[in-house]
């Protein structure tokens, strides 16, 4: 990849809100063009990269995430389960690899991880990594210290997001704040860790505020490396599934245009099409990656919920011309 004078001017640009909305208001043809010739500058137009999530500790969160099957406050049907055990997760993983992933998610259902989870976690990221896959931790929040001792088994990735713009954050999350959020992917920064960030589209909001969550995005310095767009998933049981009952489905081409805000904005990003891509279906999909999305979620499961099967995909990519991305070397060298 990697045109390093094009990535730098996307990112020395700050976006306003402005620019950002008069992006989403362009004919539907013109932004997706306008996304494709951004996306080619930057990438092989026909690869994708392909990412496994596992979770690796399921349900009982503390937190209140309105969207989440595994908050400790919702009835889903999320059973609370233990930390999984490495030799678990390493099985995983290494039919992830034989799959064709070449990076290996693992999420747990915390607002953030004690020091003894930290340890476990650590072990887990050097197996994994041992494999020859690219490692990625979505953990919560992050307490001084940890960012490091996960960059120091071989951690790559930390995916934390900021899952919507921050003036609507407090109708989806009160028990934890945007503010929080940005503090921990400053460690995780710091630390020397590529940052995953994204968000989840779909909750009932405003365009302009899913325009807000692309600018926030866009914003950061420097820019995520990896960007997942989730579809929200409708959970019963979790306040926004139930609240969006009544109607009010987003309509599909808005994702897809919310794909190519990001893929302009953020022109040296993997733009990830992350949950909700089996309610998308065949048609929507190949239109986000028109749009310059270059990254799923790969394997029949995300974290609780389901995801298009193996065979699904490897047919779409087949019938579409698309091929798995391999392993990239990072301009950010040394991070
Ligand atoms: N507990 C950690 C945290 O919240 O940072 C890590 C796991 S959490 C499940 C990771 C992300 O998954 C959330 O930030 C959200 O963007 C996404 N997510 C969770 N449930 C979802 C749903 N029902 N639909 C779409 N995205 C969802
Ligand atoms: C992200 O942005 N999406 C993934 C990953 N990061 C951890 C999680 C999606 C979860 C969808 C709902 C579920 O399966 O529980
Ligand atoms: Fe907990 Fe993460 Fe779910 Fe929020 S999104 S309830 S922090 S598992």
């Amino acid at each position: 990849m990697g045109d390093l004078s094009q990535a730098a001017v996307g990112e020395a640009r700050v976006w306003s809100l402005d620019e950002i909305e008069a992006l989403f208001a362009l004919p539907f043809n013109d932004l997706l063009f306008e996304a494709q010739c951004v996306h080619r500058r930057h990438f092989d137009a026909n690869a994708v990269q392909l990412s496994t999530l596992l979770s690796i500790k399921t349900g009982g969160c503390s937190e209140d995430c309105g969207y989440c099957s595994q908050s400790a406050r919702y009835d889903t049907g999320v059973e609370r389960e233990k930390l999984l055990d490495v030799g678990e997760v390493v099985a995983a993983a290494r039919a992830a690899k034989e799959a064709g992933a070449t990076r290996f998610c693992m999420g747990a259902a915390w607002r953030g991880p004690k020091e003894r989870d930290v340890d476990a976690v650590v072990d887990m990221v050097r197996e994994v990594k041992a494999l020859g896959l690219e490692t990625c931790v979505t953990l919560g929040m992050l307490k001084p210290g940890q960012a490091e001792a996960l960059k120091a088994a071989g951690l790559d990735y930390y995916n934390h997001n900021l899952d919507t713009a921050s003036e609507f954050y407090g109708e989806v999350i009160t028990t934890h704040t945007h503010a929080d959020r940005l503090d921990t992917l400053a460690k995780v920064r710091d630390a020397g860790i590529h940052v995953c960030c994204g968000g989840i589209v779909g909750m009932g909001e405003s365009r302009r505020v899913r325009a807000g969550l692309i600018r926030e995005l866009a914003n950061l310095r420097p820019q995520p490396e990896s960007v997942p767009i989730n579809l929200l998933v409708k959970v019963p049981g979790t306040p926004l599934a139930d609240a969006l009952e009544r109607g009010d489905d987003l309509d599909p081409f808005e994702f897809v245009r919310t794909i190519a805000v990001a893929r302009i904005t953020m022109p040296a990003a993997h733009v990830r099409l992350s949950a909700g891509r089996r309610e998308l279906g065949e048609g929507m999909q190949a239109l986000c990656f028109l749009a310059g999305a270059n990254s799923i979620f790969y394997g029949d499961k995300l974290l609780t919920t389901g995801n298009p099967d193996v065979t699904a995909d490897a047919a779409l990519f087949a019938r579409l011309g698309l091929r798995a991305e391999p392993v990239q070397q990072r301009r950010c060298a040394g991070h």
